[in-house]
């Protein structure tokens, strides 16, 4: 609805947090550093059996993770919702559910639900909380391209393990302002289901492009890009703090803080000017902690926007 597209473009700048199993690694296994490829997708660019990379999972406590932390960070750098990975291509849930045992609940000594920890700080601080949800499942048995069928489309199995999580996320963490599929090889019919069944749960919430066969409410434009002339339909940025990776990298040369803030704010800028929406990511580390350059950074973005009464 017209009103649900207003709310969501008065948000104008988010905060996207990829976290997961791949958090422990920060962007090393075996010893080595992985430079091919995104820190969150390790398991997959250094070919980590799945033996191993569930053990991951019985190792998962992040003890440093605070929500509330999260949320009030986000706050203070005058964002005004938060997106979190529910479940990115490793197919790994950050909440509980009754789909797999593959979850932060089941499989791991914290026996956390990430989710609703995020939904319900989010909701403390006035934010509003969307999710990332991958339709790529490198976990699931039946998925696409990793099923013995190798379908070039998601399989109806896949699509309907997909379709019992998204009621789950849909159904019990409040209201969800965002869904924002990462890309897999839906059907049309597909995607307009999963379209629809959104909106059958969240009227409200806003669908990312990235679910495919132009079943969408906004646009996502390539990583950190905004479009050269004007787009006629609702559109973010999202945005990694650095360029390789979205997930934590612990050998990352970060530079300086003052220079990392200007670059984001001039990113801001063009994104807000045209109209979009800018989701900043951090990628805290396995512990749960925010990396203090992240931490600093967003700090200093919203000191630039409150000085300008803008946060
Ligand atoms: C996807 C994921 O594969 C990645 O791990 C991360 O979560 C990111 C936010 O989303 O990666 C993409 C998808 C599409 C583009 C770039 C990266 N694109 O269209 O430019």
């Amino acid at each position: 609805s017209p009103q649900a597209f207003q709310q969501w473009h008065g948000d104008k700048f988010s905060m996207f947090i990829h976290f997961g199993l791949y958090s422990q690694l920060g962007g090393v296994w075996n010893h080595q550093q992985i430079q091919d490829g995104y820190s969150e997708q390790i398991r997959a660019f250094a070919q980590i059996p799945q033996e191993e990379y569930e053990k991951l999972a019985s190792e998962f406590n992040p003890t440093a993770f605070n929500a509330d932390s999260i949320a009030l960070l986000a706050k203070k750098a005058g964002m005004h919702s938060i997106i979190f990975t529910s479940k990115h291509h490793d197919g790994f849930c950050l909440f509980k559910t009754a789909t797999t045992p593959f979850n932060s609940y089941d499989a791991s000594p914290c026996k956390r639900d990430f989710v609703k920890e995020l939904a319900e700080a989010a909701h403390r601080q006035g934010l509003r909380f969307g999710l990332y949800f991958s339709l790529i499942d490198w976990h699931y048995p039946y998925a696409s391209p990793m099923s013995p069928h190798n379908a070039d489309f998601i399989t109806e199995a896949h699509h309907n393990y997909t379709k019992q999580q998204l009621k789950e996320l849909l159904t019990r963490y409040g209201t969800i302002s965002e869904l924002w599929f990462d890309m897999g090889s839906n059907t049309p019919a597909q995607s307009k289901e999963l379209y629809e069944m959104v909106h059958q749960y969240q009227p409200d919430c806003m669908v990312s492009g990235r679910l495919g066969n132009d079943q969408y409410n906004f646009c996502v434009m390539a990583d950190n890009d905004y479009p050269e002339k004007t787009l006629h339909a609702p559109w973010q940025s999202a945005a990694s703090m650095f360029n390789e990776t979205w997930g934590y990298r612990s050998w990352q040369e970060r530079g300086k803080v003052e220079d990392k803030v200007r670059e984001k704010i001039l990113s801001l800028i063009n994104v807000v000017s045209r109209g979009g929406n800018y989701l900043l990511n951090i990628g805290p580390k396995g512990n749960g902690e925010v990396v203090d350059f992240e931490k600093e950074v967003l700090e200093q973005m919203g000191n630039w926007l409150s000085r300008y009464g803008y946060a």
